[in-house]
């Protein structure tokens, strides 16, 4: 898909030299992202079109987004880190401000890129996954003492289960394409999972869990890891970073890469909890945040995963039913097979749920 006015948005950013070449890069589904070659010599940027139909106040998005790697910057810094390589930061456009507007009232960003690094859409391996538990579990650590209230909510309860299914019935009963009846299967099952949706916006209520800066978004592809050690570096796409719990993003991490497929793989015998990969990912996470995550957290790690894979599935499905007006799609029926395949994930997490209980308990 050709996007617009790439060229003047490339040439409003204060980049040490004039871009020769864009190349996208991203596997997103919501906004458009490309890497900005200036030539040999010079340094590259990463240049994004947001979706400003999803975000909507594209200021309170830049200003979290800004207050949280600066204090990642801090603390990298404290550890002899580098700054410009283990997280974001922001170019500003040559009157400095954080968005060039183009013609059309599109709204465009850029950053820095990072050298030497590479990102996986799905894990091939236990060491690199748990590579990526290591980085989320650091970042999470890192931000522990980030004052979490006074992040801007860039989407209102964009993990509250409950909110999700609230309106994924609504999708339902409008059945705007007249789809519905081809997923009554899919529907039905995701509608019988309703009694578990309050269990982590509950448990915050309550106090439960702790209410920490997440990043919400926690799949392997937003880890930059170095291509030569395979250390994960630098945690991406915090556009939705807000306050949340833990298991928000233990679980969605779960639910992309110990998945035995892809997520939009449509062979579903294919798709299912790999339990190995399950208890790496513990290992790597957990271990980072020893002293930071609490019993209580740790023993609902599994309700996370099975909570961010129901949300996906019923998003995907809620999207589909509503004509994809949501996520890119790159076919017709791409949202009800991303469905099917989070709801078949879904149904092997049912299944294998008192197995990830035993082995978080070894992690206590
Ligand atoms: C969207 O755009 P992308 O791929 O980073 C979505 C996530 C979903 C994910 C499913 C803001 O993320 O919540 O889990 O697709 N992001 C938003 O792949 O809705
Ligand atoms: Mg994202």
């Amino acid at each position: 898909m050709e996007v617009k006015y790439l060229d003047l948005a490339g040439e409003a950013f204060d980049f040490e030299a004039a871009p020769v070449e864009y190349k996208r890069c991203s596997s997103g589904h919501i906004s458009h992202t490309f890497f900005v070659d200036c030539g040999e010599g010079n340094r590259g940027y990463i240049i994004q079109k947001l979706n400003t139909e999803i975000f909507r106040d594209p200021y309170a998005l830049m200003s979290n987004i800004k207050g949280v790697c600066n204090h990642l910057k801090r603390k990298i810094k404290a550890c002899g880190g580098d700054v410009l390589r283990e997280t974001r930061t922001v170019v500003a456009t040559k009157d400095g401000n954080d968005y060039y507007v183009d013609p059309d009232g599109g709204y465009w960003r850029a950053f820095l890129a990072i050298d030497n690094v590479v990102a996986y859409d799905h894990p091939d391996s236990c060491e690199l996954f748990y590579k990526s538990a290591e980085a989320f579990g650091k970042f999470a650590r890192q931000l522990d003492d980030y004052p979490a209230s006074t992040l801007n909510e860039i989407i209102p309860d964009f993990h509250n289960t409950k909110k999700r299914m609230d309106d994924f019935k609504a999708c339902v009963k409008a059945d705007k394409k007249g789809r519905a009846a081809e997923v009554e299967d899919e529907i039905r099952f995701v509608l019988s999972k309703e009694p578990m949706c309050s269990y982590i916006t509950d448990g915050l209520k309550m106090g439960r869990f702790k209410t920490r800066v997440t990043h919400n978004d926690t799949k392997i592809s937003n880890v930059l890891m170095d291509a030569d050690t395979g250390e994960g570096i630098c945690i991406i796409d915090l556009d939705i970073v807000m306050p949340g719990s833990i298991l928000y993003d233990f679980g969605d991490a779960i639910r992309v890469g110990a998945s035995t497929a892809p997520e939009d793989e449509t062979d579903l015998s294919k798709v299912g909890l790999d339990l190995e990969m399950f208890e790496t990912f513990v290992r790597g996470f957990v271990k980072e945040l020893r002293g930071y995550i609490s019993d209580e957290e740790i023993l609902s790690l599994p309700m996370g995963a099975y909570l961010m894979t129901l949300e996906t599935g019923l998003r995907f499905l809620g999207d589909y039913l509503d004509g994809d007006v949501y996520y890119h799609i790159s076919y017709p029926e791409h949202n009800k097979d991303r469905a099917k395949n989070q709801l078949c994930l879904l149904s092997d997490m049912g299944a294998k749920i008192g197995a990830m209980q035993e082995i978080v308990k070894k992690y206590l």
